[in-house]
């Protein structure tokens, strides 16, 4: 395949937009200019870039024709309000029913219910479809609610100690004593969504990789510190708050690169505005927007799927 080109099925599964709306998208508005060569088209990691915002704002309520135009820069700038997320943008998951099961479990605080649903799907399902088609779906729905005011801090809560639980439990299940590297997770001050790192943990564990797992909103001394202490091979970030934190998260990293040991990588994985991107990526950091191209580099740790 061309180096940095990506036919149409990589480019849906890397942005979560469907190769109908894909080719849509493109014919009717000329959202994406994708190459063309024999047998399909190509896509550029621009062209990704801009799929990507052209989802968030239509996952967000915004209608194709009226921002397939846009720049860059105004997209990134449409308003995205609190849990406004369209219906009908929702990926469905296979597990659609399951889900709901726990979430109705959930917001009847019967939680050891919900935790008995939850563990027999893990017992079945690949770490993979675990993560992919039940944990990140039930957390949208569950932080959904919470943004509209339809859960309660108490049910969030519980939810997120439940899904924490269960990927603490199959995490130190997959833990190994020989393992061909290690990998520290955390996420920023001032960060407290979770689950990508704790789902990109758990899948680096089920890889055979070694897992350091700190948790979340750590500054970045102590971070870097524990980088030097334990010697691990890569630093994992999870970033998902960025609209007003820009400067900060700009500081933050500066901060942690002044004193980075070389022989660490550092990841950065999340939501990332294109200032931050375009800084990061200037330091030689490597970013991920997904759990799935997350998990494709972690085969270089030696992690075997
Ligand atoms: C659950 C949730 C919460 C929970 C978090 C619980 C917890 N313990 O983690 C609670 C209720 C606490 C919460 C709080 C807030 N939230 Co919230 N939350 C969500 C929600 C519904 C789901 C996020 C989630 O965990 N999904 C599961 C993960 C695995 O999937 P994901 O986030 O979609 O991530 C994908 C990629 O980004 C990537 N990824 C993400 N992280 C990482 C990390 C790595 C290493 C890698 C490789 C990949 C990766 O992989 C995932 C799948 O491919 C989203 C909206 C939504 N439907 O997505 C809002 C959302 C993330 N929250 C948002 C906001 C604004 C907040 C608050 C600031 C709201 C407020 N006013 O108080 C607070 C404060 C949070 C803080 N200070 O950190 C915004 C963020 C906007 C932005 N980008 O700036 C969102 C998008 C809602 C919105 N539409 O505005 N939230």
């Amino acid at each position: 395949m061309n180096k940095g080109l990506y036919p149409i099925r990589a480019v849906s599964r890397l942005t979560g937009v469907s190769a109908d709306n894909i080719r849509a998208w493109e014919r009717r508005y000329g959202a994406v200019v994708p190459q063309r060569v024999k047998g399909g088209r190509l896509f550029s990691e621009a062209d990704l870039a801009r799929l990507r915002l052209l989802k968030r704002a239509v996952d967000h309520g915004h209608s194709i024709g009226q921002i397939a135009k846009l720049s860059n820069e105004n997209l990134e700038s449409l308003p995205i309000r609190k849990g406004d997320l369209a219906p009908e943008a929702k990926t469905k998951s296979p597990r659609e029913q399951e889900i709901q099961a726990v979430f109705t479990l959930i917001q009847n605080y019967e939680v050891l219910q919900a935790e008995h649903t939850l563990s027999k799907l893990a017992s079945f399902l690949s770490p993979q479809e675990l993560i992919l088609e039940v944990v990140v779906p039930l957390m949208g729905k569950v932080g959904d609610a919470w943004h509209v005011g339809n859960l309660t801090i108490a049910q969030e809560h519980a939810a997120s100690a439940m899904i924490r639980n269960l990927l603490g439990t199959l995490m130190r299940l997959y833990r190994r004593e020989e393992t061909p590297r290690k990998l520290m997770f955390a996420t920023p001050t001032g960060e407290r969504h979770e689950f990508g790192i704790l789902s990109s943990a758990m899948l680096a564990a089920s890889g055979g990789l070694g897992v350091l797992y700190l948790g979340t909103d750590l500054p970045a001394q102590e971070v870097v510190e524990a980088v030097r202490k334990t010697r691990v091979s890569a630093l994992v970030l999870g970033v998902t708050v960025n609209d007003e934190r820009k400067e900060f998260l700009r500081d933050y990293f500066r901060t942690m690169l002044e004193d980075f040991p070389s022989r660490c990588e550092l990841i950065v994985g999340g939501y990332l505005h294109t200032e931050l991107r375009q800084f990061l990526e200037s330091r030689e950091t490597h970013i991920f927007d997904t759990l799935e191209q997350f998990q494709e580099y972690s085969r270089k740790y030696g992690a075997v799927y």
